[in-house]
Formats: structure tokens, sequence, C-alpha cells
């Protein structure tokens, strides 16, 4: 079973196309798939990544945290669509009402899986963000969101949000590695993935990396689960 997503955020001063397709050969057989964010489209645009991840089959996540008027994240939808993604993740603060209930609806007729955001891996996400945790809950069951983002660092957020969705929604969940949180940690206490962006992509010997986590999770797994 495939349980990590690829965080592929270039760093600073590296050609970031050439950076994410190495990885993107390097790493695509092991994991469910791959999620960019602004740091690989703000420099160069969209156009490599749609020959890069040409023909994959896995997740492919366009990681712009839309948070704007429905209307406008429609269009925002449409463009992400054109370029091969196949899911997109949007923040859940800017409520249902012509906002997501009308990417929602986009999402659906295009195709997209729609994630949102509905708390966050960082120490401010309990400043503002967490408050209202049940409320963007709603907002993704009613959206018929196909994930949420909930953060591996607070891992009593990811149960708490797992009680209250059941089954149906995947929870995707960043903070293990880089951030702090424990490999393992989340799958562990209710999420489906494990988003690992720095610790795999900034290794010197990236596959061997990601294969040598993916089995330290797997080990982990099986423990909390009593299979051991
Ligand atoms: P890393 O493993 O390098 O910390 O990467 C985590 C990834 O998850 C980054 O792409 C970041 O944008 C994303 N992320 C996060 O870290 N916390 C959140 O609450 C939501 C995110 O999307």
């Amino acid at each position: 079973v495939k349980i990590i997503i690829i965080a592929l955020d270039p760093p600073p001063n590296v050609d970031e196309v050439e950076w994410i397709e190495n990885r993107f050969y390097e790493l695509n057989g092991l994991v469910s798939g791959f999620k960019i964010g602004l740091p690989a489209v703000l420099k160069n645009g969209l156009e490599s990544y749609k020959r890069i991840f040409k023909d994959y089959k896995g997740l492919l996540i366009a990681d712009f945290k839309l948070a704007d008027i429905g209307d406008i994240m429609s269009m925002s939808a449409e463009i992400i669509k054109s370029y091969g993604f196949n899911a997109m993740i949007a923040h859940s603060f800017v409520g249902y009402s012509n906002a997501i209930d009308k990417l929602s609806k986009k999402a659906k007729d295009l195709g997209l899986k729609l994630i949102l955001v509905v708390s966050m891996s960082h120490e401010g996400s309990k400043e503002y963000i967490d408050g209202h945790l049940n409320d963007f809950l709603q907002i993704a069951v009613k959206a018929n969101a196909w994930g949420v983002v909930a953060p591996a660092t607070r891992v009593d957020v990811i149960r708490n949000v797992r009680s209250k969705v059941g089954k149906d929604i995947k929870i995707l969940s960043p903070g293990v590695g880089a951030q702090g949180a424990d490999f393992g940690s989340a799958i562990c206490n209710g999420a489906d993935y494990e988003i690992i962006g720095r610790s795999i992509t900034g290794a010197e010997n990236i596959k061997e990396k990601a294969t040598q986590i993916i089995k330290t999770i797997e080990e982990r797994v099986k423990i909390c689960r009593g299979l051991q």
C-alpha cells in the first residue's frame, strides 16, 4: 500500500524544473502521488510540469491553497485541470456560500478531487484556525470534499477530525520529518496519507531515503494497529 505523498517544493537557487523532474523520476513508483505548491510555479509557470507528469496515474495535487470568492476559485480550478492535475487544495475558512459550494461543484464537473485545509501544522494554527475546526469540517462534509488536510504535528486534531468525518473523507497529513512529527504518527492516529517534503526531497540519495522512511512508517503502523 502506498501511503505517502511527496511535497515538491524546490529550494531557492536551483533549476526548479530539473529539480522536480529528477525527484519525480526517482520517486514515482514508490509513492501515492505528488503535491506541487507555489514555490514550484511562481518563477517558471506550469508548462514544464505538464510535460513531466504527462501520463502519471497517481495523485497529482495542485496546492495553491485557494482562498477567494467561488467564481474566481472556479476559474483557477479550470486552469489547474488544464495542466493535468487531478486534485487541488483550497482553504475552508472562506466559508461555504458562494465560495466552497461553487468550487465543489466545479471540481465535480471537472473531475478534480477537492481537498480542504481544516487545520495546519504550524503553531499559529492554534491562534484562530483550530478554534473553527468543527465549522471547517461541516463545510468539508457539505462540499463532499475528497479529502482534508490535518496536522501530523498535533495528532489529537487528526483523531478529532477522523471521529467527526468518518471513513469517507481522506485525511492528508503534513508535518512528519522536517517539521518534527514522527514518521507514521499521523497514519497511526487516523490519517490516510503522510505528506512528506524536505526530509525526502532534500536527501542526497532520494530514492534510498524514501524507501527507508516508507519502511519506518510501515513498521510503526503495524505495531500501532496491533498486527505485530
Ligand atoms: P515538509 O515535509 O518539507 O515540511 O513539507 C510539508 C508540505 O506540506 C509543504 O509543501 C507545506 O506547504 C505543506 N503543508 C504544511 O506543511 N502544513 C500545513 O498545515 C498544510 C500544508 O499544505
